[in-house]
């Protein structure tokens, strides 16, 4: 079967090199582009599992350690003392039960689509600004809104969105309609905030493929960093740098939205910690900040809640998710929406292509993989500003997103919300949120024609 598969896949990567010898993506094959995770972290599952399969070929001992981090993954923790201690010590504050309830089936949330109802899978980030201009954690609240906790524990407050319409045309005239939300903080326990508050609103993005994103080395990734824009396209691009609680040095930051953690471990127990109130090695204390007393005085589930061996295992869980190939790589529509994306320079950010280097997990070592992110820092605009700094990034920087997978949200998640508050409700909308360095991009993308512009779409669906 798959020998079938592989035969068709080379005629039609004959068919685009003939064709396309002009344009700049000419030297993969379409059988490579289809392989996003790179030849062997890459899995051909379209279904609504597509995000949670582990790599291909993995070990034994490895892929008992991806059976047992999914199980961590997925539970759903319990406030301590428990008779299961080995799920308990959720809370005392958190906004999740498990990992899962926000990234169900390894993939994206969507944001809360009722007023106040505490839904998963958005979450706040606060901060007032520091005397060095640095993000504090707020007095109370510590850096992150929890607006659920354990039995006899208040929650912090509750989020509050409202929806302003903002409408716009194209070119030809077709007008669109985007949704521009704002946050809102409402039954806080711990008094008011302060008038200088930072809030920013973040949903759950994908886990796959950040095993590959994290063996991406450093040097390839400020390759292609141009904070001063010395090429003069209009694009810069920085890398951020933030505390790696592992060496307490600065590090390079890769994941979350604005590359604001350098580690997927220190992701992982970031979440553990901030979510859902779980203690680990490396965040060994209760997310209790200063007069919260109940949340101080609420018993633990042990110290820490999940051990070295636990985290660990659910950090190769997470590593060692394959990307999903593309599909319908060949079709005449897909291949001029990828010509479209790097004409009007949405690759300049979406770079198609990165190489990873060594790695102890050897499926994710040396690939060529297809992220369509530089994993670096872009300013796009007052329109998708949060206003909060994150380690070196601005108030107007996110990191590029990865495109990797993201024609098969709809499938897994059940819905098609993107950007990092989830305001765009489709494809389409994300692209027209992009300001700042992406604004050449937008503009060109809204004078295209309609037949190219479903092109374009057409393609990201491949993705
Ligand atoms: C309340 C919802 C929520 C829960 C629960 C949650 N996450 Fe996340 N996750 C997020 C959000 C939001 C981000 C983006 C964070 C940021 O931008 O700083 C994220 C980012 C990530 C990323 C980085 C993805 C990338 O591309 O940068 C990984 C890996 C991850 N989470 C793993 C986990 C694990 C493991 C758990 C359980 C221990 C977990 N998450 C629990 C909401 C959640
Ligand atoms: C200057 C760099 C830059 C350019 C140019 C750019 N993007 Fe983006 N793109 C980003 C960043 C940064 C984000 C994340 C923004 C956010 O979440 O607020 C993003 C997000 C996206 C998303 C949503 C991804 C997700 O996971 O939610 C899509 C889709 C997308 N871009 C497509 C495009 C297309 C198509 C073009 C060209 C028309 C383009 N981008 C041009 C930087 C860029
Ligand atoms: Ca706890
Ligand atoms: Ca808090
Ligand atoms: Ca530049």
């Amino acid at each position: 079967m798959r020998r079938w598969a592989l035969a068709l896949s080379a005629l039609i990567a004959c068919a685009v090199t003939v064709t396309s010898l002009s344009g700049r993506q000419t030297a993969a094959s379409s059988e490579d582009l289809a392989l996003s995770g790179g030849s062997s972290a890459t899995i051909f599952d379209t279904t609504a599992d597509a995000f949670a399969r582990s790599l291909p070929k993995l070990t034994n001992r490895r892929r008992r350690e991806f059976a047992v981090g999914n199980s961590f993954f997925n539970r759903n923790w319990v406030s301590a003392p428990a008779s299961t201690t080995g799920r308990d010590g959720l809370g005392p504050t958190l906004n999740a039960q498990s990992c899962s309830s926000c990234h169900f089936k390894d993939g994206r949330a969507q944001p809360p689509t009722r007023r106040r109802v505490p839904q998963l899978g958005l979450l706040l980030r606060l901060s007032v600004p520091g005397p060095d201009g640095k993000p504090r954690d707020v007095p109370h609240y510590g850096g992150q809104l929890q607006d659920r906790s354990i039995n006899g524990v208040p929650a912090e407050g509750a989020i509050r969105i409202t929806h302003r319409r903002v409408r716009g045309r194209y070119d030809d005239r077709t007008p669109y309609e985007l949704l521009r939300p704002s946050y809102e903080i409402v039954d806080r326990r711990f008094g008011p905030l302060p008038d200088d508050v930072q809030i920013s609103p973040r949903v759950a993005p994908a886990v796959f493929g950040v095993g590959l994103l994290e063996a991406v080395p450093e040097q390839a990734i400020l390759a292609h960093a141009d904070p001063q824009d010395r090429d003069g396209d209009g694009i810069s691009g920085r890398a951020n740098r933030v505390l790696d609680a592992r060496t307490t040095r600065t590090a390079l930051g890769r994941f979350g939205w604005k590359a604001n953690v350098p580690t997927v471990e220190q992701q992982n127990a970031g979440a553990f910690n901030g979510d859902i109130g779980i203690t680990t090695p490396i965040f060994t204390k209760q997310n209790c900040p200063e007069g919260q007393d109940a949340c101080r005085d609420a018993p633990d589930g042990g110290s820490p809640e999940v051990d070295a061996r636990t985290l660990e295992r659910v950090t190769t869980y997470t590593r060692t998710l394959a990307v999903p190939a593309r599909r319908k790589v060949g079709d005449h529509a897909t291949r001029a929406g990828e010509r479209t994306i790097a004409r009007l320079g949405c690759t300049a950010c979406h770079l198609p292509e990165l190489r990873t280097a060594g790695s102890d997990i050897p499926a994710l070592a040396d690939q060529t993989i297809r992220p369509y992110t530089d994993l670096l820092l872009h300013d796009m605009g007052p329109g998708l500003a949060d206003g909060r700094p994150d380690g070196l990034a601005t108030g107007s920087e996110w990191r590029t997103a990865p495109l990797w997978g993201i024609g098969l949200v709809q499938r897994v998640n059940r819905h098609t919300r993107f950007l990092h508050d989830g305001r765009a409700r489709d494809l389409e909308e994300a692209i027209l949120w992009h300001g700042g360095e992406a604004a050449g991009a937008t503009r060109a993308f809204g004078a295209l024609p309609r037949a190219e512009r479903a092109d374009l779409l057409t393609f990201l669906r491949s993705l």
